[in-house]
């Protein structure tokens, strides 16, 4: 197949699968077509089917904001036309699906044809989607769409309720490498990050305001009270600046490594104990599941589609939104309980191998492919 993708080439979850994504199909001999303002982040490597095609902004000054959707879809008109694609893909609504919608409209006018899906990823149904602004844009796109999928049954179901949409939607959920993203023996970084043998909580997330990153910093602040802990906080966004200054304030600048944007999450995950994730929006937690498959208990909150990841009591524990204690409480016991851990540890890297696995997942999107193109 010839499949066109698009999506957010910087930080964050949906732009992190949809290269993985596109990445797994030419694997598998399909010829991929990614068409974005930038090279995807994970999209590093030279590949003879893997093809990227740069989306040109015009900066004509009559223009006082940028018209990145209708360059877009020029785009996907011209792609889509002269590489014969067969299906497009987009990941995150907006302004993806709007603009795949007018590319397809403009190509059947041309007397020719094409398809697109589009994928569900979370914000762009549970928040920004809902803005009067964008509400009747992305619900018109979404039924317009030949095929729809969603990263967990959550989203699903809200995509049908707050827009009162009556369509198909297929949950596909997010998906890692299990032999990338593995256990490793006697990593080398955790001397670094624990020099005295400390135990290591761990969070990575774009640090916006609904992944409530200074619940961590409190969390570490009471586990510290038990067990000798150290906190490593990986990535970057808006509220990284007050995370520094809590920091700062609740006198805990020993102990809390910010690595900033990495790309190394694998040996970060692997010179961790624990992965925290206190978020209040949370579709799916792709970063839960790559410290899953690394063997790395979780500590959630109870919201989104965490609960279809996050199995309570087994893989980690979930709490509810703030509830700093509790969640404090679920690391203590974990981390000072060595048989409980390693159950805990095995489990969670178990179900990422059974469920979220790449192999498995990239099939689902081939078959969704296949049943859109065919309907
Ligand atoms: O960061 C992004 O690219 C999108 C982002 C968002 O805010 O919508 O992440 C969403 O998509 C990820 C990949 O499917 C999910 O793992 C995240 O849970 C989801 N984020 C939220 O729902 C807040």
């Amino acid at each position: 197949m010839k499949i066109g993708i698009t999506c957010y080439p910087t930080y964050g979850g949906s732009g992190v699968i949809a290269t993985e994504l596109g990445k797994a199909l030419a694997d598998r001999g399909h010829e991929i077509h990614f068409i974005s303002y930038g090279i995807p982040m994970r999209l590093t490597q030279l590949k003879e089917n893997i093809f990227y095609h740069e989306v040109e902004i015009s900066n004509y000054p009559l223009f006082e904001f940028p018209l990145y959707d209708l360059a877009l879809t020029s785009k996907m008109v011209e792609v889509c036309k002269y590489e014969k694609i067969d299906i497009l893909h987009v990941h995150y609504a907006i302004p993806h699906s709007v603009s795949a919608m007018l590319a397809k409209q403009i190509i059947i006018e041309n007397g020719e044809t094409l398809k697109f899906t589009t994928t569900l990823h979370g914000t762009d149904i549970t928040l920004v989607g809902l803005e009067p602004s964008f509400l009747p844009l992305v619900k018109f796109s979404i039924e317009r769409s030949d095929g729809v999928t969603a990263v967990s049954n959550f989203l699903k179901e809200k995509t049908l309720t707050n827009y009162k949409i009556k369509k198909e939607i297929e949950v596909i959920p997010n998906f890692v490498d299990t032999e990338v993203y593995k256990p490793k023996e006697d990593c080398v970084f955790k001397q670094h990050f624990a020099p005295k043998g400390e135990k290591v909580l761990v969070h990575i997330s774009n640090f916006r305001p609904v992944k409530r990153v200074p619940d961590v910093i409190k969390i570490l602040a009471e586990v510290k009270k038990k067990v000798p802990t150290k906190l490593i906080l990986a990535g970057d966004g808006p509220d990284r600046s007050e995370c520094e200054r809590l920091v700062r304030e609740m006198d805990l600048k020993q102990d809390v490594h910010f690595l900033g944007k990495q790309e190394a999450v694998v040996d970060i995950l692997n010179a961790s104990d624990l992965f925290i994730m206190p978020s209040q929006s949370e579709s799916f937690g792709l970063s839960a599941l790559e410290a899953m498959a690394c063997g790395l208990p979780t500590i959630s909150t109870s919201i989104g589609g965490l609960p279809e990841l996050v199995v309570h009591a087994e893989t980690g524990f979930i709490a509810e939104i703030g509830d700093i204690d509790r969640m404090a409480k679920y690391a203590i016991d974990l981390l000072s309980n060595e048989n409980k851990y390693k159950l805990f540890s095995e489990n969670a890297r178990m179900r990422a191998v059974k469920c979220f696995d790449k192999e498995k997942i990239v099939k689902q999107y081939e078959n969704h492919y296949i049943r859109v193109l065919s309907s």
